[in-house]
């Protein structure tokens, strides 16, 4: 269907497809670099990732180093409608210093920020509690250790400063999002005492004051992780607390819950509290599995509510998937896309019908308005989207896509 015949039968429902479209362009999705890699990073030193977070797949054409990664994402973005951001981990240093952990510095990270001001994008950060002998154990910030602790708070501490160094150079806050992998694979007997010591670390990591035009802490809670089943340290009670007594961002990431449980359904109540979210937009099956993101119902209720509960200017959307069994490329672009497949398929329901049924208990109208509105052409406005933006729909990206695939393939 033509853009002009979609454009007029929303009109006939009383949607405004110009307006959604404007909109969508307005949204920056938060790309994270680890999908190009498997979650490896530059450093020399790091280990394997522990903390039950796990790439698997051995697909040709893992990117290797930095120019090679960044490669794949001017090639990702160019073939994603829209202006975004990359969330890049401290791992991802581009430097031929070989700084530890707690010696990282700004200069280390500075041709990321010459790339971002070239592509005009912003950038968000993640220190990186994992692959690294200080947290073998998996425990890091909660150790019982206090050199131990002591380390991985200088490492919070400049990853904060190096973000918020970025938030100044791209005029553009800089969320930095702290995940530690903190847990115990068997029944610990002191949850209480790993659980003070984490908010003791976290309060030290996070007592220097930064402006907040150019930094955002967030906190990122976890139910569980292979090889720490009995307990996560920084669970979700804890981090909702923490992020509401410290004014955090809080970061909900949908593989961090127990299955049936419906992530989109906690925004609204974690949006009276905190006053920001962060998004992990990630596909958990059966357990945190990280497959890249469908456009499937959780993904469109997690619009919807983003869009009908007006959150859209207090979230920060990032995604966090990561399988390396598939192109690397097609995976960004394909969960990418389907993120803004889903906003604008939720920009373009007749809400203020919707809304207007449901206050007035029928629930009868607002079922058969959601039913019915699976059937208008929001095909149309996406490929309207993507038109106006550069960016191939159909089968002109899955062309792209093989042929880009096909060229990185010999890498080693
Ligand atoms: C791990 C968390 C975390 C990581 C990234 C790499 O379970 O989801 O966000 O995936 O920091
Ligand atoms: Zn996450």
């Amino acid at each position: 269907m033509s853009y002009g015949s979609a454009k007029a039968q929303f009109a006939d429902w009383g949607v405004d497809a110009e307006a959604a479209i404007a909109r969508l362009a307005t949204i920056p999705i938060s790309m994270h670099c680890w999908q190009g890699d498997d979650v490896v990073g530059f450093e020399t030193r790091s280990g394997a990732s522990g903390g039950g977070i796990q790439a698997t797949g051995n697909h040709p054409g893992r990117a290797r180093t930095p120019d090679e990664l960044r490669a794949d994402l001017d090639f990702a973005f160019s073939q994603i409608p829209g202006s975004h951001r990359l969330n890049l981990h401290a791992m991802y240093l581009d430097s031929d210093a070989d700084p530890d952990r707690d010696e990282i510095e700004y200069d280390h990270f500075a041709p990321w920020v010459d790339w971002a001001k070239a592509q005009g994008i912003g950038l968000d950060f993640n220190p990186t509690f994992f692959a690294h002998e200080k947290a073998d154990d998996n425990l890091t910030l909660s150790h019982p250790d206090p050199g131990i602790r002591a380390f991985w708070i200088e490492h919070g501490r400049r990853s904060r400063e190096i973000a918020a160094r970025f938030g100044a150079e791209l005029g553009s806050a800089c969320v930095n999002n702290i995940w530690v992998p903190d847990g115990y694979k068997d029944n610990p007997v002191d949850r209480m005492a790993a659980r003070a010591r984490l908010e003791a670390s976290l309060d030290k990591m996070l007592s220097e004051p930064h402006d907040p035009a150019h930094l955002r802490d967030a906190v990122e809670s976890k139910l569980f992780g292979i090889g720490v089943e009995a307990c996560t340290v920084g669970s979700h009670e804890f981090y909702l607390g923490y992020a509401i007594r410290k004014g955090t961002l809080l970061c909900l990431d949908m593989g961090h819950f127990h299955p049936t449980e419906s992530v989109s359904d906690k925004l609204s109540s974690v949006a009276l509290s905190v006053p920001e979210i962060l998004l992990h937009v990630s596909r958990p099956m059966r357990w945190d599995s990280d497959h890249v993101i469908l456009l499937n119902d959780d993904i469109l209720s997690m619009a919807q509510e983003l869009v009908f509960a007006d959150l859209l200017d207090r979230t920060r959307i990032g995604l966090d998937f990561f399988d390396a069994t598939i192109s690397r490329t097609a995976a960004w672009v394909i969960g990418t896309r389907n993120m803004q497949k889903a906003l604008l398929r939720a920009l373009l329901l007749p809400k203020d019908r919707l809304k207007g049924a449901e206050i007035r208990l029928d629930h009868t109208t607002r079922l058969m308005l959601t039913e019915e509105a699976k059937d208008l052409p929001f095909a149309s406005v996406w490929q309207e989207f993507c038109r106006r933006h550069n960016a191939p729909s159909g089968a002109a990206l899955i062309d792209g896509l093989d042929q880009y695939q096909s060229r990185v393939a010999g890498r080693g």
